[in-house]
């Protein structure tokens, strides 16, 4: 008897609060707005909220730099605002789950503070110190936000260890005391009713403690082999589980960086006792190149195919899979796998269909329910993310002109996923009063929540049907998965069988007609159309298997 668990078949919706809704006019999206929104968010279908973190952090890298985990950053409100939209979320039968950044700390947080100031102080092994080689750093590793993962620090000088910003050092999880500490902080929260946590980085936190030289320029090699997926990773997890996840009814999903797909089940296996599930990044890193991010390649849909087609047969009955297409890290879905000018309405849609009808649980992040995309920046000073002003630097360093950087930047960046959301045609999208933090999408005159709420046949309320339809069908989410046509570059078609039902996905990814055979599927006129981006398909297209731009279609296949 398989026993299904609630955090199975929720739905996540993803908020970063800086740009979600702003309710005191500073341009910064905040908790009491969050409160605001909260019918909204109930009104998408959606079963739990996680929140981007909303701890005390001077935004370095916009709150995963925390510097006090038990207290609210200053721009988002206060403890009360906090609790009372626990209260709220819980009254209205959604769950809460809270990002968890403990990989790092902010460089402002008292332990690094205290650790900074000598070698013999009590907090100095919180963090990883290492003399100078020859005046050097201690390695040759280059971090995720550029330039070493080594800073000097003239007080004591030694260098300290930071993967992302120099504002970020790493927590050293060797020490037991930084270990408690976490716990602690878990536990705080825990406390206060929340629902579990998104793990930031978590394979990282375990690091291979002899810092040799990485081998390779490619950083995704570097990533898995020096960074991530460390010698006590999966006993410091599993310690985590024991001291405090094991204790609440909570769910966990691990931020998976640097974990590939050979190695999904080990944090996430069902006999593990370690997360629920992990985030895998290969599907949403498709087009990056060795250099990473900002190195960006050609992608096409077989890829993505068999990204997913390996994914599924990885986790098999052990891992329980997340889908998710975008969050605050990558760019947006419509703009990365979709059309963003002509065919922005239906490839979101068709987007939508393909989230919503994969085997997992399902994270949707801010805007992409209206089909928000990404934007142009024209100025290099108005780019806000540390990632890409210090690939800003790196890309001048090596002498690469300011338009191609831009022209890549505007790509890849991460900005694309922050800009503040589009709630209405009128003065800053309605998301402030004030001046917003980050640059508003131009866009939003036609792309916005009051004027598709008012449209049946919008985005947004493709959304909630398609919400709708898996909430109604446990195949959805429990479902068998496979892929019935891996060589055809342009549609991706597949089934979802469980004992009750059969399901048919057909997805048009192009912008042109096109047709398919199956085998199996000669004809598809009898079948019960679920759900469509067309109407009238078969008066439309006369044939059932000729497919519009972007089509997608979900059959229900009588058994
Ligand atoms: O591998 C990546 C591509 O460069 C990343 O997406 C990587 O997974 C990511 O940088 C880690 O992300 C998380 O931790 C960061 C923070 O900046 C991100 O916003 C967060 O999601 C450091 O805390």
């Amino acid at each position: 008897m398989i026993t299904r668990k609630w955090w199975q078949e929720v739905i996540v919706y993803q908020i970063y609060p800086r740009s979600f809704k702003d309710s005191d006019g500073d341009g910064i999206g905040d908790i009491p707005g969050i409160i605001d929104k909260i019918d909204y968010i109930k009104s998408l279908g959606v079963d739990v909220i996680w929140l981007s973190p909303i701890y005390k952090s001077p935004n370095d890298d916009n709150g995963y730099d925390i510097s006090d985990y038990y207290s609210i950053m200053d721009e988002f409100g206060l403890m009360d605002d906090f609790d009372e939209l626990l209260h709220k979320t819980h009254t209205l039968e959604m769950k809460l789950i809270m990002d968890l950044v403990v990989n790092h700390t902010s460089d402002e947080h008292f332990w690094f503070r205290e650790s900074q100031k000598s070698k013999d102080n009590p907090y100095r092994d919180f963090y990883f110190w290492k003399k100078p080689q020859n005046g050097n750093p201690p390695n040759n590793w280059k971090s995720y936000f550029g330039g070493s993962v080594w800073e000097f620090d003239d007080r004591t000088e030694e260098y300290y260890l930071h993967l992302f910003s120099k504002k970020q050092p790493d927590l050293n999880w060797e020490s037991p005391k930084v270990r408690e500490e976490i716990y602690k902080i878990m536990k705080f929260w825990l406390d206060k009713g929340i629902d579990g946590f998104r793990m930031d980085v978590i394979p990282l936190i375990s690091k291979r403690l002899g810092f040799e030289d990485s081998e390779y320029d490619n950083f995704g090699k570097t990533v898995v082999n020096y960074y991530a997926n460390g010698p006590r990773v999966h006993e410091f997890i599993q310690e985590m589980n024991k001291e405090v996840l094991s204790k609440y009814n909570i769910m966990t999903v691990g931020e998976a960086a640097g974990v590939p797909l050979s190695m999904v089940n080990l944090y996430a296996g069902k006999d593990r006792n370690e997360l629920n599930m992990i985030f895998q990044f290969d599907h949403v890193e498709i087009n990056f190149g060795s250099g990473g991010r900002f190195d960006p390649q050609n992608w096409n849909l077989i890829d993505l195919k068999n990204i997913f087609n390996k994914y599924y047969e990885q986790l098999g009955d052990i891992g329980w899979p997340t889908v998710f297409l975008g969050n605050h890290d990558f760019t947006r879905i419509v703009s990365r796998l979709g059309n963003d000018g002509e065919y922005w309405e239906k490839s979101a849609k068709l987007i939508a269909t393909f989230l919503l009808t994969m085997k997992g649980t399902v994270y949707l992040y801010q805007g992409d329910e209206i089909g928000m995309t990404n934007i142009t920046i024209e100025s290099p000073d108005d780019f806000n993310d540390v990632e890409t002003i210090n690939a800003m630097e790196d890309f001048k360093k090596r002498g690469i002109k300011d338009e191609e950087f831009m022209r890549i930047a505007n790509q890849q960046g991460r900005d694309n996923a922050r800009t503040p959301v589009q709630w209405c045609a009128k003065e800053n999208a309605g998301f402030t009063e004030g001046l917003p933090w980050l640059k508003i999408n131009p866009n939003h005159l036609h792309i916005n929540i009051e004027d598709q709420e008012s449209d049946n046949n919008s985005i947004l309320n493709y959304y909630r049907k398609a919400i709708h339809l898996r909430k109604e069908m446990a195949v959805f989410t429990y479902g068998d998965y496979k892929s019935l046509n891996n060589e055809d570059p342009n549609i991706y078609i597949y089934e979802r069988w469980d004992n009750s039902n059969k399901i048919l996905v057909v997805l048009n990814f192009s912008s042109d007609n096109q047709r398919f055979y199956l085998r199996e599927y000669s004809d598809l006129s009898d079948m019960e159309l679920l759900l469509s981006n067309y109407d009238n398909i078969s008066e439309k297209t006369h044939q059932n298997n000729l497919l519009e731009p972007w089509e997608a279609r979900v059959y229900n296949i009588k058994y």
